[in-house]
């Protein structure tokens, strides 16, 4: 089976040692379509029953398109489909590591976490209850060292499980009563050409009134006011 994983993480979390420990010399590199960023492609070593593509984005903190890195991560996830998202989480660092993580599960693309740098949190004394990270995030967390190469054969099984499950998972629900009824309101408004898995984080997307995807999306001005109202309702809510 051809399968494709995108390589996701914040910089500095050992992506490039992930990718490198990945493919090892299999890998080509160019720049994405149209801008001076780096991108590299590798095939998996090792894995004679699947063709696996890794494609690794480049390191970013959100998904928030402020940044070339952030736009084109971003235009990957959701326009290339690939059928895992490997999420690299710094075990050492892992409050910041998972805002990005947060984001990654609301674009509806499958995720495993890869807790790299296991070795550190090992070495500290430290013991991350991953097993309630796990059901709290609603995916599945393998610990890894990039460095020393422990926990890849690992990470590689249960991305292809996920990916081989060929079922979406939805993202959960993890806001607040009111900003989930908001987004259930906007969800069924959104065209059909957005397909289900996606729905939730366009809804997101189009609360944020973010200016990319309301540029790519069609409203009635009926649905446009009923949105605009939702968004006061929320400002006033968070000020
Ligand atoms: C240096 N465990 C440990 N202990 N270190 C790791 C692991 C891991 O699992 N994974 C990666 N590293 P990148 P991005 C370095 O380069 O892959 C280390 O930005 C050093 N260099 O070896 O580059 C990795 O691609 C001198 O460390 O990250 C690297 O995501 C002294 O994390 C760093 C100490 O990895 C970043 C470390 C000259």
């Amino acid at each position: 089976m051809n399968i494709k994983f995108a390589l996701a993480g914040n910089p500095n979390c050992g992506k490039t040692t992930m990718f490198n420990a990945l493919t090892g010399a299999n890998q080509y590199v160019g720049n994405w379509p149209g801008v001076t960023v780096e991108k590299k492609e590798g095939k998996v070593k090792g894995n004679k029953e699947d063709n696996i593509t890794v494609v690794d984005l480049p390191g970013i903190y959100s998904l928030s398109p402020y940044t070339l890195e952030e736009v084109v991560s971003r235009d990957f996830l959701l326009n290339e489909d690939p059928d895992v998202i490997i999420d690299l989480v710094d075990a050492t660092n892992i409050e910041r590591n998972l805002y990005l993580t947060t984001q990654l599960i609301e674009t509806g693309v499958p995720v495993v976490i890869a807790l790299n740098m296991a070795d550190l949190i090992e070495k500290r004394g430290l013991k991350i209850d991953t097993k309630r990270l796990s059901m709290v995030l609603g995916c599945p967390i393998i610990e890894t060292s990039a460095l020393k190469g422990t926990g890849l054969k690992e990470l590689i099984a249960e991305a292809v499980k996920v990916a081989k499950q060929g079922e979406h998972q939805l993202p959960q629900s993890i806001f607040s009563e009111k900003i989930e009824k908001a987004i259930d309101t906007v969800v069924p408004v959104l065209s059909e050409t957005i397909t289900a898995n996606k729905k939730r984080w366009y809804a997101v997307k189009v609360l944020e009134n973010d200016e990319k995807v309301m540029n790519h999306i069609v409203l009635s001005s009926q649905n446009k006011t009923t949105i605009d109202s939702l968004r006061k309702e929320l400002e006033t809510e968070l000020d």
